[in-house]
């Protein structure tokens, strides 16, 4: 790290090394999924609980196990109290995901499930945690540490941590496998790839400085939706200008109203049932002068600026997992060029304790 970086930089560039953790550790987070299988036979519904990134990080672990015939629910930590969980039972699994293991909510989450006697695991970097400690099955995503206040390897593994858990439970039920499992080996390279892109992506955040952009829209489908609104979280937390997120093709349903000026989109687009569908939204929105930065994994029409490909991906799911990495590059240098310190972001801290 040179002189006159911050330390959120450095957590950024660790993501390939960290991913490459996560994916040695996938034979140990299959056995859990087994584990719960044994358990909980006659499982009915699974909650994903979290706060914050570690809420988007669950919508994405979710991910593989909406296709079944489970019931699926990846909900913030607080609405799962509120909301939710008064009907629980023994027939229930919740999953907290959380960096700090000590964000209130989600502690309490758990709680709740156990009062009601449903099985609880929770994924977390921090072994020596309430949640760590209260949860029947825990899970430590081991990653070294992450000195940046807000998520960014953390995001990326505990993202991929319970998404493979989730894979691993749909093939004890279902019999079903998911195909970016197979992939995995393919993920630390690709993140490398682009790590090296960093160059590049900087010069993207430069020119939005430049052009005097103050708005951000992020969007993505599918598993690329929970990474999308991750990526509009970045810029908020980091610079503290107005972002929004939503699915791709809702954009047309209003949202289109609001391209203008000082405006940059990032669209993401990978490969899969929606690739055209997206394609067809980008050449729309570009008519309409809207400044957008693309992601894909298809390299079909070439590099260009302000285009960024995810290389040596096929899966939707890997592909969007990756896509953090740009965009958290972008985070940073965009708010760094504002004056900002992304190591010391306003208002927020590492967990919030209460609520
Ligand atoms: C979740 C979280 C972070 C956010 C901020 C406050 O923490 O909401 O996503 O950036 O740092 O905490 P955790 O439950 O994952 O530790």
């Amino acid at each position: 790290m040179r002189n006159d970086e911050y330390s959120t930089i450095n957590d950024i560039r660790d993501n390939p090394l960290a991913i490459e953790s996560v994916v040695k550790a996938a034979p140990k987070i299959t056995n859990l999924a087994e584990r719960i299988y044994e358990k909980i036979r006659d499982l009915k519904r699974i909650f994903f609980v979290g706060c914050g990134s570690s809420y988007y990080a669950v919508m994405f672990g979710a991910w593989p196990l909406l296709n079944t015939e489970l019931k699926v629910h990846a909900v913030p930590s607080s609405e799962f109290i509120f909301y939710h969980s008064q009907l629980l039972n023994e027939e229930d699994l919740v999953i907290g995901v959380s960096r700090s293991g000590q964000t209130a909510e989600t502690v309490s989450a758990i709680k709740k499930a156990r009062e009601h006697k449903a099985l609880t695991v929770a994924f977390t970097l921090t072994p020596k945690s309430e949640l760590y400690e209260i949860s029947e099955e825990s899970f430590a995503v081991d990653i070294g540490e992450e000195k940046s206040v807000v998520m960014t390897k953390s995001f990326t593994s505990l993202s991929l941590a319970s998404a493979i858990f989730s894979a691993a439970l749909k093939r004890c039920m279902f019999n079903e496998t998911c195909s970016f499992v197979d992939e995995l080996g393919e993920l630390r390279g690709s993140a490398e790839s682009l790590i090296k892109k960093e160059k590049e992506i900087q010069e993207l955040a430069e020119a939005r400085i430049m052009n005097a952009v103050e708005r951000f829209i992020c969007l993505g489908s599918g598993p690329a939706y929970p990474i999308m609104l991750e990526g509009a979280l970045k810029i908020k937390e980091t610079s503290y200008v107005a972002t929004e997120s939503f699915h791709t093709l809702e954009f047309r349903h209003g949202p289109m109203a609001s391209i203008g000026e000082k405006l940059t989109i990032f669209l993401s687009a990978f490969k899969g049932e929606i690739f055209d569908a997206s394609k067809r939204l980008l050449n729309e929105i570009k008519e309409r002068g809207a400044d957008v930065i693309f992601m894909t994994n298809s390299s079909e029409e070439g590099e260009e600026k302000g285009k960024i490909v995810i290389p040596r991906i096929e899966c939707e799911e890997n592909a969007a997992l990756l896509s953090i990495i740009p965009i958290q590059i972008f985070a940073y240098y965009y708010a760094v060029r504002k004056g900002k310190n992304p190591d010391k972001p306003r208002g927020i801290t590492r967990y919030i304790g209460k609520f």
